[in-house]
């Protein structure tokens, strides 16, 4: 919707797509140009809050950077030429033709980014695509970001797709490990207003406890437990084991929702506090006294999510979380660890679409699916390792695993020059496409329709939004679902639709925009229209008269638990062979801190997002670097001197130089380094602000990938630090207390 001014300028109503905030804006448009974005009151969901990076996003509609034509490859990696567009498509639905008919479905792979999470009708016409083709298979930033989280809503829940999110505006009690939600505006849950509702808990009475090794923007307002790196498991097991041994469960719910607890007991059991505590670096009063104040209040809800998920035991933790939640009887309770609820059926979605299970499928390295996509680390592998179903044509789809895919980026680079085929949708020359052989110009999104569907399906106020385009594509960039189906098309596929019969349709000249399908979810969602049997409910034409969104409730609501749980006996399963096996891995695993003293980390900051928005002059001022934190003490004991100092951080697996900022926010013995630098794509600003690839410190070792869900493991790298150009071995040992 638009309202137009006195000075000529309309006024239009849209939404954010970068982050799970989602945040209402409102776009000012002049002659045909977005010139300010500002946030929008009255969308039920953000009310008024949004981030610079929501408004930086018109430096990138407007950036001279970005791709704007086809992009067709002539030399080495990053030598491109314009070319038409249907000289693009031919080329491209010729050649994939010609592979997969030779070398079947799974020899084409997707690599679907980050910003697919946030488009509605693109990542639906990939999958069309890929499910056309047959046998066609999908990486994605699951191995670095949801994998761990999501296998383990399956293994206990039995559904991926029953996002458990904690109820922030009720709870007396939030448990946060590894997530800065201060900086990255909440992941797994969508609250533009976090900031409010976790103060609020503490202005109630209530409690927060922030468990991070780094006094982060969000620790710092609340209790903060300095955690060593990579030991989440043996705090929450602590936790779990002062639970146990004092009777703080709630049985009734146990008994009626749990199976498996005996042999979860069990497990807890063998692990003594004192241990806990030392492994850790909490002391083992914190770790009862945190217990204790789980268990004793009248709601309480335990989160977890990047720092957390991305360990040696990233899966295990967000059982243990789960667990918390369950043995405490604070799962689909107001307060507690809620499911979602409203005009986005999740779970249902993920069963339609086969992505519910725990590890339905593995790829040619034995890594699992989860929630439909393989962990990147492997795809230079897949891609050189000779034998069947190796890779051989790729779509890169807004994703840059080349500085992004945890483990193997550098190996990457080199493995995507061997493709027979390569094309990228982006609106820039990163540092994977730019060894496509073409890119093909997207919109951004404020050039996009698009349903807030991530927002709807991770709320905990449930509302419903959507929003047309506020501009026309720029150039000659084309809508993503249009392209898909363009592809298909010329492949003789049809379109690109999973439905064959929406491929028999389109053959005949009827190309239903993707966007339906989820208009028809909303329609028969518990809030939907149900095409008109339900006079009150919604649909996207309705919707269109509330262009700013619409609250559905003021909370979530507890569901029938019996009728959400996807197992097959409804009870939540505690005492897994995958939790216990992991649980003994874990009590056998030693870390050595002799040859590298500390620990990396990951670091996210606001104004950056993953490996892109680093070309915008409002959040990159030409005198912003990337750099390290380390500890003051840390720091000298390395013989690394002074903040703005070039250091060199070596892992066993590589080496990677960066700037430092000494901070005493970083505990003892760890190291936070940024992600998503160390540019050389087409991006010039990004490309002159340095930095490096924080994954060239990521083992690739079969050994060294996290065992159930295939994460990377990005946090508690063990490394070691010295001045950049010395080339001795570090001359102190940083002393890691209580190791
Ligand atoms: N060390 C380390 N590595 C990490 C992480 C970490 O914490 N530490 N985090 C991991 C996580 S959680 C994630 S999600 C991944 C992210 O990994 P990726 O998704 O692979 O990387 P991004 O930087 O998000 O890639 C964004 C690309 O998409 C393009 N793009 C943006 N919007 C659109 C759009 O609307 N359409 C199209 N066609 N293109 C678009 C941008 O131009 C850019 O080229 O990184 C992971 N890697
Ligand atoms: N500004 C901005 N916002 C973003 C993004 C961005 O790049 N920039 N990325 C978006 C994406 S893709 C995602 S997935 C979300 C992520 O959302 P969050 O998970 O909330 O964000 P992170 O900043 O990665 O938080 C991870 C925290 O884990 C801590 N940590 C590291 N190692 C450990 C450990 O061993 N144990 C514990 N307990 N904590 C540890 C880190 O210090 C860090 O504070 O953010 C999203 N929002
Ligand atoms: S918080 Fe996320 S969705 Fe909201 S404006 Fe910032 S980047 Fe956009
Ligand atoms: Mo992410």
């Amino acid at each position: 919707m638009s309202t137009i001014d006195k000075a000529g300028r309309s006024e239009h109503v849209t939404f954010c797509r970068i982050c799970e905030a989602m945040c209402g804006a409102i776009a000012i448009v002049e002659d045909g140009r977005i010139v300010d974005v500002r946030a929008d009151n009255d969308n039920p969901h953000s009310k008024g809050f949004m981030c610079t990076k929501g408004k930086a996003m018109v430096d990138v509609v407007y950036d001279s950077d970005r791709v704007l034509a086809p992009l067709k490859r002539v030399g080495g990696p990053g030598e491109f030429e314009p070319c038409s567009w249907d000289e693009a498509l031919d080329d491209i639905a010729r050649r994939l033709k010609a592979i997969v008919n030779e070398h079947g479905g799974n020899s084409f792979a997707a690599y679907v980014g980050n910003p697919t999470g946030f488009s509605t009708a693109g990542p639906a016409a990939l999958i069309g695509l890929c499910r056309a083709i047959g046998g066609a298979i999908s990486y994605g930033v699951n191995g670095e970001d949801h994998g761990a989280d999501v296998a383990a809503l399956a293994l206990q829940y039995g559904s991926s797709g029953l996002l458990a999110r904690p109820d922030v505006w009720r709870t007396d009690f939030l448990l946060m490990s590894g997530a800065n939600p201060w900086v990255s505006k909440g992941s797994t849950i969508s609250e533009p207003q976090i900031r409010k509702a976790m103060r609020g808990i503490v202005e109630r009475g209530g409690r927060v406890v922030v468990v991070d090794p780094r006094r982060t923007e969000t620790a710092r307002h609340f209790e903060h437990v300095a955690i060593r790196p990579g030991t989440d498991a043996w705090l929450l097991l602590g936790m779990l084991r002062v639970m146990v041994n004092e009777g703080r469960v709630d049985s009734s719910f146990v008994r009626a929702h749990v199976s498996g607890y005996d042999r979860f007991v069990a497990v807890v059991r063998r692990v003594e506090l004192a241990a806990c505590a030392s492994r850790c670096g909490v002391p083992a009063e914190s770790i009862a006294d945190i217990a204790r104040g789980f268990a004793g209040t009248r709601s309480a809800a335990a989160y977890c999510r990047i720092g957390a998920s991305t360990q040696r035991f990233g899966t295990l933790n967000n059982m243990l979380i789960n667990a918390l939640n369950i043995v405490t009887g604070n799962v689909n309770k107001p307060g507690g660890s809620m499911f979602g609820w409203g005009a986005i059926d999740f779970p249902k979605l993920a069963k339609a679409g086969g992505v519910d299970a725990y590890a339905p499928a593995r790829n040619r390295s034995g890594l699992p699916q989860t929630l439909g996509t393989y962990p990147t680390q492997s795809l230079w592998r897949d891609i050189t390792e000779p034998g069947p179903d190796r890779i051989r044509a790729m779509c890169t789809y807004s994703g840059n695993p080349v500085l992004c895919s945890g483990a193997g980026g550098a190996r990457l680079q080199s493995a995507l020059e061997q493709l027979d085929l390569h094309f990228s949708l982006d609106f820039y020359v990163n540092e994977t496409n730019k060894h496509a052989h073409y890119i093909l110009p997207s919109p951004t999104f404020y050039e996009r329709q698009d349903i807030a569907v991530l927002g709807m399906a991770l709320a905990v106020r449930p509302t419903i939004y959507a929003t047309d385009k506020v501009i026309e594509p720029r150039g000659e960039s084309r809508d993503e679902w249009r392209v898909f189906n363009e592809i298909g098309k010329r492949m003789g596929l049809g379109g690109a639709y999973s439905i064959p019969l929406l491929r028999w349709l389109a053959r005949r000249g009827f190309n239903l925009n993707p966007i339906k399908l989820y208009d028809a979810a909303i329609r028969t969602s518990p809030v939907g229209d149900l095409f008109g049997l339900r006079r009150r409910g919604w649909s996207l034409k309705k919707l269109r008269h509330h262009p700013h969104g619409v609250a559905l409730a003021e909370h979530l609501p507890a569901q029938k638990l019996e009728e959400l749980l996807a197992t097959p006996d409804k009870k939540i399963h505690l005492g897994t062979e995958e939790f216990v096996s992991e649980a003994f891995r874990l009590l056998a695993h030693t870390e050595d801190y002799e040859a590298y003293p500390l620990r990396a980390i990951g670091l996210r900051e606001s104004r950056s997002q993953n490996s892109w928005m680093h070309n915008s002059p409002r959040l990159m001022p030409d005198s912003r670097r990337p750099t390290v934190r380390v500890h003051p003490e840390d720091a000298r004991a390395a013989g690394v001197s002074g903040d703005g100092d070039l250091i060199e951080i070596e892992s066993a697996s590589g080496r990677i130089t960066m700037g430092v900022t000494l901070t005493e926010d970083m505990s003892r013995g760890t190291v936070a380094v940024p992600h998503g630098w160390g540019h050389h794509g087409g991006w010039r600003r990004a490309n002159a602000a340095g930095g490096a690839n924080f994954n060239d410190l990521v083992s690739v070792e079969e050994g060294d990938i996290e065992r159930l869900a295939g994460m990377s493991i990005l946090s508690g790298i063990p490394v070691r630090i010295r001045p950049a150009g010395c080339t001795q071995a570090p001359a102190d040992r940083v002393p890691v207390a209580g190791s």
